[in-house]
């Protein structure tokens, strides 16, 4: 069973809401029969030996189970209430693999009075955190400046924002749709504008926006901005990360000089070298860090020794 936290904490209100409602009822429908039975008819009162007086003590067997039942009573509800409401708060801290549904990891820097995001796949994003509905989405909490913390109310998710400290949490959101993410902590100036958007996007549209942060786009020009076809090979290799595999591409993957790779899995600090297959081309050395879309346009030099080499741009429309 996949509960959420919105779920879990639905359930304990109704379970208290309930349960107050029924001892409320009879606490006062008990308070009504007694102030109705013992009321002032204007008749003297009798030798009911039931009838207690003031400043009386209650005498007897029949009085003491009264008081043992409504202690005993009490006692089995306040008590079971706490088991169980520790029990799911249990559950709220740690979800383990409970449905052992898809996941994915956030981390969250409020700095500056804006929220920052970086997701597992190295992709980053400010105010507006995008999550796919259904999946459970872990989020790793920590300020870059001081003390915030990070809400979302309608998730019934809050972490404290702390210097040098992760506070993880985590939620799911089922429906697609958007809510208020908030800084609960009053952390300076501009607190009440520390806000962001929850966007909860259906499973397949978040996937493409995903692919389509994890996409580079590479472009060949000569120093005359033409496009350049042929003569050249790309290197590309992660900095940080030895098991992504070095990709290379001929310039006859490109296309009009262009080339868009679309299946990226980690973004982050990445080496191109454009290494000239001929020679009449200078090997270019650049290396960037992927947070979003990479569009590079590459200009490749003419090798000084080669110089009298022919012309070799033939696409360039534009
Ligand atoms: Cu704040």
């Amino acid at each position: 069973m996949q509960r959420t936290r919105v779920d879990v904490f639905e359930n304990i209100f109704l379970v208290f809401l309930g349960l107050g409602t029924l001892v409320g009822i009879v606490v006062v429908a008990y308070t009504l029969y007694n102030a109705y039975k013992y009321r002032d008819t204007g008749e003297p009162a009798g030798d009911d030996e039931d009838l207690p007086s003031v400043g009386e003590l209650p005498t007897g067997g029949k009085g003491g189970k009264k008081l043992f039942l409504s202690f005993g009573i009490s006692a089995v509800i306040v008590i079971s209430l706490v088991i169980w409401t520790y029990g799911m708060l249990l559950y709220v801290e740690d979800p383990g693999t409970d449905g052992a549904q898809d996941s994915i990891e956030v981390e969250v820097t409020g700095d500056g009075f804006a929220w920052f995001y970086e997701y597992d796949t190295g992709i980053e994003a400010t105010s507006t955190l995008r999550v796919p509905a259904g999946e459970r989405v872990w989020l790793q909490v920590t300020s870059g400046d001081v003390w915030h913390n990070f809400g979302i109310p309608d998730q019934r998710v809050k972490a404290d924002a702390i210097p040098g400290e992760y506070d993880e949490t985590w939620f799911q959101a089922d429906e697609p749709g958007k809510s208020e993410i908030e800084c609960f902590e009053l952390c300076g100036e501009y607190h009440t504008s520390m806000v962001g958007t929850l966007d909860v996007m259906p499973e397949d549209e978040f996937d493409q926006w995903m692919d389509d942060q994890l996409t580079m786009r590479f472009t060949m020009v000569d120093g005359n901005e033409s496009r350049v076809t042929e003569g050249y090979e790309l290197t590309l290799e992660h900095q940080e990360n030895d098991s992504i595999e070095d990709r290379t591409l001929t310039a006859e993957e490109f296309d009009n000089g262009t080339v868009e790779i679309t299946d990226i899995e980690q973004a982050g600090q990445y080496n191109v070298t454009i290494e000239s297959t001929d020679g009449q081309f200078e090997t270019v050395e650049d290396q960037f860090d992927m947070t979003g879309p990479v569009d590079e346009t590459y200009t490749l030099e003419m090798n000084e020794s080669e110089n009298n080499a022919s012309e070799t741009n033939d696409g360039g429309e534009n």
